[in-house]
């Protein structure tokens, strides 16, 4: 009850301060509760700033929507990537079995683990939507095991505000916050409608982040770090996309 009355009066403080005094008041609310997105120093920082804080305000727990499956999409829109090299092709032809996840960072316990270990923890799934920034879309269950467990069998320390994650395309770096890191639907990605994930859609291992936008799903991790800072942001795109 006091979190709720807590968290409204910043709402309401952080939308009156936009509304009276401009953007620049709520961005520094924001940063008194430590809700500053690394990308609130462009020109759209201001803005930036004010969705990732109100979004954080009020959905902390929110569920992204679930669809039933008789909705899951007939012909799923796998977007084109970057050719993965010989390198991944190894990969693919041991089938995976050398393909590790490694978590480092602010955890007591760093280390990797293989899509066998990552396979028998707990499995979850979910028939939600993916989106692109571009406007495509589609609905497909996800299936994997929760970030949340991979973090605490890590020992992710009480300081990590963020966990950063990368692909074995080196330019697929991303990060997320703690609130969608240890979220319910966020997946350690290797089953898709009820198979595989296939490679065209990040198999072996996707990080599937329901709560936000289509690119921050990176396909083909390798690495997630936890971390209390952030480098500035410079993807060109909002690096909270929460929908
Ligand atoms: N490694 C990697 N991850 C990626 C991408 C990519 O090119 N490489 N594209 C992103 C973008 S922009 C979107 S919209 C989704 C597309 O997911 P899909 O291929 O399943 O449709 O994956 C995201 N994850
Ligand atoms: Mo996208």
């Amino acid at each position: 009850m006091k979190e709720l009355t807590r968290r409204k009066w910043i709402t309401t403080g952080l939308a009156t301060a936009a509304g009276a005094s401009g953007l620049a008041v709520a961005a520094k609310l924001a940063s008194h509760y430590g809700l500053v997105p690394p990308d609130s120093g462009g020109i759209y920082g201001p803005g930036e700033t004010m969705t990732y804080a109100t979004h954080r305000m009020l959905t902390q727990h929110s569920l992204a929507r679930e669809f039933s499956r008789s909705q899951i999409s007939a012909q799923p829109f796998a977007n084109e990537v970057a050719p993965l090299g010989d390198d991944f092709a190894g990969h693919q032809k041991a089938a995976f079995a050398n393909w590790r996840l490694k978590i480092d960072g602010l955890v007591s316990r760093p280390g990797e683990f293989s899509m066998d270990e990552i396979k028998s923890m707990p499995r979850h799934s979910h028939i939600t939507m993916i989106q692109c920034e571009e406007g495509w879309s589609y609905i497909a269950e996800w299936i994997g095991a929760p970030l949340s467990y991979a973090l605490e069998k890590a020992g992710a320390l009480p300081q990590a505000k963020y966990v950063i994650y990368r692909s074995f395309q080196r330019d697929w770096i991303d990060s997320i916050d703690m609130a969608d890191a240890m979220h319910s639907q966020t997946l350690l990605t290797y089953g898709m409608n009820g198979s595989e994930l296939p490679v065209a859609f990040g198999g072996p291992l996707r990080l599937r982040v329901a709560r936000q936008i289509g690119y921050k799903s990176v396909k083909y991790i390798t690495r997630m770090t936890v971390t209390d800072k952030l480098e500035p942001y410079q993807s060109g795109y909002a690096w909270y996309a929460g929908i």
